[in-house]
């Protein structure tokens, strides 16, 4: 039986499902460049050129393993820009028996595969992605029944079920979280590594210039490209990760710091994604050096529950409630996205160095991801779909099963409290504690309101005074709100005032001549 087997961009793994089996003799894959998945939102130009990248690497060493394989660019000609056009077009050119598919990560992707087998008149094998420790009907199983469901005890069953850090039937160190460890600021003292970027060979070179000139009208810039393009480097990358930046990755996780976007973070997040690495594989590299005595035990947890909780967890959620998950907006929130979440003009620093960042780098890290510019999108009331729209274009990582339930669920509490217990509200302290943004921003996080007023501070008290219908009777909020409650009313009036006058504003904020986003919601 002749098969075809179609590998996506994000399935750039020698051991994925749909390559069992493969026969060399007689098999083809399938690899294409498509107009559709280079602008169904209009990717930052790093995390295009990544991917193209990536998946021409990838192609090249099945080919040199002597496996057939089939590849369109996004500039052959006769390219229809499209899966499905691809995928018609190769029926033809190869005459399959059947098409053999491993499932996507996204349920766009997952909604057109059930059109193949009639539009293409060959059956469709779609198997399951089993490059996650959790299957979705693992998950399933585990959600079962909950009203809501909490990080912390999927966590807990994944360390058993996995054995990760687990002394026989308890957690290494007695405790199945370091959390608490792991919220220090960064010291002027300690300087981290440098980022260890590589530098693009001639195939990751001819992608970026193709990428420069097809795409010149997205967000971001293409200078600094350092990802990994392959297996090895990617490898190398997690090794170097290891030994350099993991044992203080525990202390400094939630530190930001001005001239360090990458603080001790991984960097791992595009290669996990892509399946240039396995989840597994990068667990154990953790946990072995754990053992060997190289990394304390805060930064082996704190690191692991990343990607065997928090990962494991927003993939789970995310098939679960798809597609009705999106749709919610439980904060009624209605704003329109500021514009310069593209331009990056603001007078706010911790934003306008976190979108920095983001641009240069189709990168920032977690707590700015979290706490500065999902913060301000909460506290803001920016409309759900365009604040997830942005975070799926800005970052080489961002795939809808990630990011949709990090920003709908855990940023701006849309699914009302489903995934995460209570919204990520923080005041311009937080901020200030965790960073050293606010010594050189024109406001003031020990000033509430008035002239210098940091506009967090503002926006959170307002935040909580505009839910109180959604927010007000949640527990884990109940000491801000008796705080509010005792404040004088004069107080909460000019508070909501400022509030109302800075958001007004904000409205104003329109894009320029230069726009760096045109049209992108239009
Ligand atoms: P590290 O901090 O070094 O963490 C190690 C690994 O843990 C990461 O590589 C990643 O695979 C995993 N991880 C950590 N936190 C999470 C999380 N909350 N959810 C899932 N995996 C996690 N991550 C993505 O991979 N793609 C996204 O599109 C994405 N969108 C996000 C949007 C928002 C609003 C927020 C708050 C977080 C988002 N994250 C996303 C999670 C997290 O910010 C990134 O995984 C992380 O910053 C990647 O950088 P790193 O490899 O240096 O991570
Ligand atoms: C993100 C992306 C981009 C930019 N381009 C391609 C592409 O040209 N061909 C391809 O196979 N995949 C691409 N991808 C990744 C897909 O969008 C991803 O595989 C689906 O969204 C399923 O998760
Ligand atoms: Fe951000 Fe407020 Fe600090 Fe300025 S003062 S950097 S706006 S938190």
């Amino acid at each position: 039986m002749k098969t075809l087997v179609l590998i996506l961009g994000d399935q750039l793994s020698r051991d994925l499902a749909s390559l069992d089996g493969f026969d060399r003799e007689r098999d083809v894959v399938l690899m294409v460049e498509v107009a559709d998945e280079t602008t169904y939102v209009r990717h930052h130009k790093q995390k295009i050129a990544f991917i193209l990248s990536a998946m021409r690497h990838f192609a090249a060493e099945l080919g040199a393993e002597g496996l057939a394989v089939d590849y369109v660019r996004l500039d052959d000609p006769g390219n229809t820009g499209s899966f499905t056009g691809e995928l018609a077009r190769a029926v033809a050119r190869h005459r399959p028996d059947r098409i053999v598919v491993t499932e996507p990560g996204e349920w766009r992707v997952r909604r057109m595969m059930d059109d193949w087998p009639l539009r293409l008149d060959v059956p469709v094998d779609i198997r399951d992605d089993d490059r996650f420790f959790c299957s979705r009907a693992e998950f399933n199983a585990w959600a079962g029944g909950r009203k809501s469901y909490r990080m912390e005890f999927f966590y807990r069953e994944m360390r058993r079920r996995t054995g990760l850090l687990m002394h026989g039937d308890e957690p290494v160190g007695g405790r199945w979280n370091f959390d608490s460890e792991n919220r220090k600021r960064l010291p002027a003292s300690i300087t981290p590594p440098p980022r260890g970027a590589i530098a693009p060979d001639a195939v990751t070179r001819e992608v970026i210039a193709m990428v420069a000139a097809r795409f010149a009208d997205h967000f971001g810039d293409l200078d600094e490209f350092g990802w990994a393009v392959t297996r090895r480097d990617a490898l190398a990358a997690l090794a170097r990760f290891v030994t350099e930046s993991l044992p203080f990755f525990g202390d400094y996780q939630d530190a930001m710091a001005r001239r360090e976007p990458f603080v001790f973070h991984a960097l791992l997040s595009p290669y996990l994604n892509v399946g240039l690495l396995g989840a597994r594989e990068v667990c154990v590299a953790a946990e072995q050096a754990f053992r060997a005595g190289d990394v304390p035990l805060n930064a082996a947890e704190g690191f692991i529950r990343q990607i065997l909780g928090w990962r494991e967890y927003v993939r789970g959620i995310y098939w679960l409630e798809m597609p009705g998950y999106a749709q919610t907006n439980a904060l009624s929130a209605q704003r329109p996205l500021p514009w310069f979440y593209w331009s990056g003009e603001t007078a706010m620093n911790c934003l306008a160095i976190a979108i920095a960042d983001t641009r240069r780098h189709a990168y920032a890290h977690h707590i700015q991801r979290l706490m500065v510019t999902g913060n301000f999108a909460l506290l803001a009331g920016i409309r759900p779909a365009e604040i997830e729209e942005w975070y799926l274009v800005v970052y080489a990582d961002a795939y809808d099963w990630v990011e949709l339930p990090n920003t709908h669920g855990m940023v701006m509490f849309a699914d009302g409290g489903l995934l995460a217990s209570k919204p990520y509200a923080a005041s311009g302290a937080y901020i200030d504690r965790m960073s050293d943004y606010c010594g050189s921003c024109v406001y003031d996080p020990r000033i509430k309101t008035g002239a210098g007023a940091c506009p967090f501070n503002l926006l959170y008290w307002n935040f909580l005074i505009e839910n109180r219908s959604v927010l007000g009777r949640n527990p884990r909020l109940a000491m801000p709100y008796r705080t509010l409650d005792r404040m004088p009313s004069q107080r909460t009036r000019t508070i909501v005032e400022e509030a109302r006058a800075f958001l007004d504003d904000l409205g104003r904020d329109k894009p320029g001549p230069q726009s760096a986003q045109p049209d992108l919601f239009g």
